[in-house]
Parts: structure tokens; sequence; C-alpha cells
């Protein structure tokens, strides 16, 4: 690959690791670029020189086994140009980290936000939209995909100061070590603060609820009005799903943003990692039970409701760990089960496809 490209490439992220995974599956004969935006079964695709439409070819879509084998928008893809600004995308690089979630209304599927993410700031507006519970709820997910989370406390100049303090001292209660940053687009009030996170050539991702102000931060950091944002309906008295796609931004300092469309559901499809390092002192606590399935609700000589009778945790945090706890116990279950059905079926096309060759 000539010099020039590789620099190109490394300002959106690609590394060497990316560069010697592309040789091991031989796709040197290939262009290489990153999927910046994702619609209905195109993606517009950025190269050290140009940015394609792009769709994926038919070999690719046989060989895709679930919806997490396409390509998603922070991707490194292999491509080729058919035509001007025209690619076919032929494979997909091995991710360093994907944000993924539990897909709404399909049983034990995950739906992947977003790829390659370095850091992602947790949004909420607040106004209307404080949820402790739902800020451990995307700890959850980034924790499970190594991301390091920012949280970031959105439109604080509809409440007093006072108020805002009170909200960072409860959030500081129950979740330590995690930055927090106080936000507003109106009064621009943190957004140099927030910036401060931003370092060149790594990725972003925004997350949170639809109406906290996502993509407003992001065209207030991007400092131009390149996304659209709608203003608050106001006869549902919730933001408008103006977002609809994913997309990455290049901010001016060589830092990379995911906008996402807001989340109605936060549903957790994890292993237990990332619930284990959101509730760690719950964690601690249960390794010190006496029976090693416990399960912290009756049982003798557990630490966890020795420590809450001893108000050593938050009756809250205890509450909202079980529900994860469940959530996610339930999607490996159904994971588990979908996999077992998956094989038995396999199993019985390949039998059938033998007996055929027989006859
Ligand atoms: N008062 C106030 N309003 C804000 C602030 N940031 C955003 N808004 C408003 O909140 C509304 C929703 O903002 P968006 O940026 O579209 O929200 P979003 O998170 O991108 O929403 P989705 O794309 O639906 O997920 C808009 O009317 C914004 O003008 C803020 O800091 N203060
Ligand atoms: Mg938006
Ligand atoms: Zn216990």
């Amino acid at each position: 690959m000539l010099k020039e490209i590789k620099m190109e490439l490394a300002k959106l992220g690609y590394t060497t690791t990316l560069e010697d995974n592309r040789k091991a599956q031989g796709l040197e004969h290939f262009s290489v670029g990153r999927v910046i935006a994702e619609y209905k079964e195109r993606y517009i695709v950025r190269t050290a020189q140009e940015e394609y439409e792009a769709e994926i070819i038919g070999n690719f879509r046989y060989t895709a086994q679930s919806r997490s084998d396409f390509p998603a928008v922070g991707d490194w893809v292999a491509i080729s140009e058919y035509e001007r600004g025209k690619a076919f995308i032929h494979a997909l690089l091995p991710r360093k980290s994907v944000i993924e979630r539990k897909s709404v209304g399909k049983r034990g599927e995950k739906q992947i936000i977003a790829s390659n993410i370095d850091k992602a700031f947790i949004v909420q507006a607040v106004d209307r939209d404080f949820s402790i519970n739902r800020i451990e709820r995307y700890l959850v997910i980034c924790y499970e995909a190594n991301i390091e989370p920012i949280i970031v406390l959105n439109k604080v100049d509809l409440i007093d100061d006072s108020i805002a303090r009170e909200l960072v001292e409860k959030l500081t209660q129950r979740i330590k070590d995690v930055p927090i940053c106080l936000t507003s687009n109106k009064s621009l009030e943190g957004v140099e603060v927030l910036q401060k996170h931003i370092e060149p050539s790594k990725t972003y991702c925004l997350l949170g609820s639809s109406g906290v102000g996502k993509t407003t931060l992001l065209n207030t950091l991007l400092k131009s009005e390149t996304l659209r944002t709608d203003n608050i309906s106001l006869a549902s008295n919730r933001g408008k799903h103006t977002t609809t796609h994913r997309a990455l931004k290049v901010l001016e300092n060589g830092g990379m943003i995911i906008d996402n469309p807001g989340m109605r559901e936060v549903g957790i499809a994890t292993s237990d990692k990332g619930v284990a390092a959101t509730f760690e002192s719950i964690n601690a606590l249960a390794a010190q039970c006496k029976y090693s399935d416990c399960t912290h609700t009756v049982e003798p000589g557990c630490a966890v409701l020795l420590a809450l009778s001893n108000n050593e945790i938050e009756p809250a945090l205890f509450e909202n760990y079980k529900k994860v706890l469940k959530e996610q116990q339930h999607f490996e279950s159904t994971l588990h089960e979908k996999n077992k059905k998956d094989k038995a079926l396999s199993k019985r096309i390949k039998r059938y496809k033998e007996m055929k060759k027989k006859k």
C-alpha cells in the first residue's frame, strides 16, 4: 500500500493490526475503506481518496449467517470500484469492538449499533430523561465491548445549578470511576470539557434515548448544521426520531463520532462480563456469599443481603442489578436454545444432502 494512502487511512483509524488482517485474508488486491453511513442494504464507504456508494456482493450475502456478519457503521471493508463513485463490498475486516444490544422483537438475536469504537458517550437529558438505571444498562453494553464510557448530562440550561449538582451527586453514589460531563447546546456550557475527551483518529459513539440532543451535540462539535434536527414535537412531548440512520462524522481535530438514532429499549444481550463490570461492588460481595450459587434472596451467609441490611449498598442499585442480571441470563438461555435448534437444523440438511447424493 502506498505511504500516502496508509497515512490517510490511519487518520480514519486504520491500524497495522487491520493491515495484517487484510493481508492474512488475502484481500490485498482490493481497496480498503471505512463504512461511514448505513442505509437499507446500502453503505457509504470512505477510502483514503474517495467516498463510495457501496453494496455487498452476492457471495458475501450467501455466506453471511446472521445480521452481525453484515457491515455496520465503523467497519473496515475490502471494496472494488465498478463505476465512478460506486463500489462492491467483498469482505469485512475483523472488528476491534462492537456495541450491540438485544434485537428488538427477535428472540436470541443481537443488533450491532456500531463497530471499532474507542469510547462511547452515554447521553441523557437532565430535564426528563435522567435515569441511573438506564445509564447502568448502557454501561453493561460498553463494558461488555471493552469500550470506555463517558456520561454526558445534556440540556443543563433547562435546570438550576443546584439541581444539576444533586443529579451528579446521586450519580456518583451509584456509579464510580466514570467521567461525567454536564453540557448544553444552548449555553455551550461543558462543550469544551467534552471536546477534551476527543482525540484524533479515535472513534466515539453517541448513545441515548431519542430527543436527548445527540445530533445537536454533534452539530455543536462540528460547529455546523450539516445534520438536521427537528424541534421536539409538542403533541407527543417527545423528541422526534429525526436521526434515521447511523453515520460517522469526522471532527476538525480528527476525532470521529458516530451518531445513532435514539433507542427506545436498551435490551441486554451480553455475557456476564458487562454486568459484572457495571455492578462491580455487588459482584465483589457475591464472591463472599456462603453458597457459590447464591441468589441473594433468602440464603443464610449471603454477603450481599448483609451489606444491604448494613446500608453498605443502595437498594436501588441492587434492584437494577437483579433486573439486568435476569435479562442477561434470559438472553443467554434463549441464545443457547436457538443455537441448539440451528445446529439440529443444519444436521438435518446435511443428512438430507447426503441421502440425495447416494440416490
Ligand atoms: N434546551 C436545550 N435543548 C436542546 C439541547 N440539545 C438539544 N436540544 C433540543 O432537543 C431536541 C432534540 O435534539 P436532537 O439532537 O435531535 O436529539 P437526538 O438525541 O439526536 O434524537 P434522535 O435523533 O431522535 O435520537 C431538539 O429540539 C434540540 O434543539 C440543549 O442542550 N438544551
Ligand atoms: Mg439524532
Ligand atoms: Zn448472596
